[in-house]
C-alpha cells in the first residue's frame, strides 16, 4: 500500500481555516480506492477476531480496542503519513498517535451517537487533541455520518466537565454546561469511502443511526500534542504504566512521521 505524503503547501488553506474556525474539516479522498478496499477487509477481519460492544453511550457501536497496537494494516492506517501530515498541519504542532480503532454500526441495529466532545474522555493534558474519522464505505446521512457543532471547540470554560457529568446526561451535558452551544450551527458531513473528517477534541459532534441495509465501517485515529502529559480519567484505560504528569513515551505513543 503506497501512501503519498503531502508537503505542507499541498494541504489546502481552506481546510486549515475550516479546522481552526469550525473545529472540524472534511478531506475528500484521503485514501485511494485500493487502500479503502484493503483497510476495510482488515477492519472487518479485526472486528470478527476481537470485537467489543460499547453500550455505554447507547450507541451500539461495535469497536475494536486499540487494534492499531498490533503490527499489520490497521497499524499502518493509524500511522498513515497522509493522515499524520494533515493532522499536524491542522493542529499547527507536532503530534503523537494514541489510538486507532475500527467503528462499526450494523445495518438497522444501531442507534444515534449522542452529542459529546472527546476531551471529556481524554486521559491526557495537551495544547490540542484531534481525531481523524476515516470512512471505509460510503457514509451517507442515513448510514450514520457525523454532525459537528461548528465553532464549539472555541467556547468559554470550563475546559472539561468530567465523565460523571456526561454519564448523568449523555446527550445533554454539553448544552447544559455550555448553553451558548444551543446556537452554534450544526453541520452534517456525508463522506464517500476514502474521505475523512478531522475534529478537534473540544468540538461537539454526534452521528445518526445506520438505517440502511449496509454496514457503516469507519476507522478512527486519535492524535495528541507531542508534549502532552498523562492525566488520568477514572474509567479510561491507557496503555503503559504511566504516572500522572508524565510525558508520553515514544515507543507506546509514536510521533507522527517517526
Ligand atoms: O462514529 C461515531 O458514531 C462517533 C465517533 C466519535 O464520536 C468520534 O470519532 O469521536
Amino acid at each position: 500500500m503506497s501512501a503519498h505524503c503531502p508537503a505542507s503547501r499541498d494541504i489546502p488553506r481552506r481546510t486549515v481555516e475550516s479546522f481552526r474556525e469550525n473545529g472540524f474539516a472534511h478531506v475528500p479522498r484521503m485514501l485511494s480506492a485500493g487502500e479503502v478496499d484493503s483497510f476495510r477487509t482488515a477492519s472487518l477481519a479485526a472486528l470478527s477476531a476481537h470485537s467489543k460492544s460499547d453500550d455505554a453511550g447507547a450507541t451500539r457501536i461495535i469497536s475494536t480496542e486499540h487494534v492499531w497496537r498490533a503490527d499489520g494494516p490497521l497499524r499502518e492506517l493509524a500511522l498513515h503519513p497522509r493522515i499524520g501530515a494533515f493532522a499536524e498541519r491542522l493542529a499547527g504542532m507536532p503530534l503523537r498517535v494514541w489510538r486507532g480503532d475500527v467503528l462499526l454500526k450494523e445495518p438497522r441495529r444501531s442507534a444515534r451517537t449522542n452529542l459529546h466532545d472527546d476531551e471529556t474522555f481524554l486521559p491526557f493534558e495537551g495544547r490540542v487533541s484531534l481525531t481523524a474519522w476515516v470512512a471505509l464505505v460510503d457514509v451517507t446521512v442515513e448510514r450514520g455520518c457525523m454532525t459537528f457543532l461548528a465553532g464549539s471547540h472555541d467556547r468559554p470554560g470550563p475546559d472539561r466537565v468530567g465523565l460523571p457529568a456526561l454519564s448523568a446526561d449523555p446527550d445533554g451535558y454539553m448544552l447544559k454546561y455550555w448553553p451558548g452551544l444551543n446556537w452554534n450551527t450544526r453541520v452534517t458531513v456525508p463522506l464517500r469511502a476514502g474521505d475523512c473528517t478531522f475534529h478537534h477534541g473540544r468540538t461537539g459532534h454526534m452521528a445518526a443511526a445506520n438505517t440502511t441495509d449496509e454496514q457503516r465501517v469507519s476507522y478512527v485515529v486519535a492524535l495528541i500534542d507531542a508534549e502532552a502529559t498523562y492525566r488520568p480519567v477514572s474509567g479510561v484505560d491507557v496503555p503503559g504504566e504511566l504516572t500522572p504528569g508524565q510525558r508520553l513515551p515514544d515507543d507506546l505513543y509514536p510521533r507522527v512521521g517517526a
